[in-house]
């Protein structure tokens, strides 16, 4: 069975929600959802401002705390908007989690 392609297969970067650049800030906004994290794509050396809107619905003990290792943060989430910011200082495409490990998601820098 050798020659099975793998295409179907959607890369993390394919679906990644852009940034947006005013006045060298780089904005991002997503929206929680219960069993997965929005992929993201910004922009080398430019500060991000990623703004995650947490329904209080979707909210739960899983998804309530993101950790992303590349920049040292957690952040607790909390019912409405949730700003991280972050300066990339390299590309790359870095993963993030909830506290758990398992939501993964994927931050590519270009
Ligand atoms: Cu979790």
């Amino acid at each position: 069975m050798s020659g099975l392609s793998l295409t179907g297969i959607s890369s993390d970067s394919e679906n990644a929600v852009s940034s947006r650049i005013v006045n060298g800030t780089q904005y991002v906004e997503t929206e929680l959802d219960f069993g997965s994290y929005t992929p993201i794509s910004v922009a080398n050396g430019i500060p991000v401002e990623w703004t995650i809107n947490a329904d209080d619905e979707k909210l739960n003990g899983c998804n309530n705390e993101i950790i992303i290792p590349e920049y040292n943060i957690s952040v607790k989430l909390k019912s409405g908007e949730n700003v991280i910011r972050f300066t990339p200082e390299r590309t790359g495409t870095f993963s993030y989690t909830c506290w758990m490990g398992m939501i993964k998601s994927t931050i590519v820098v270009t």
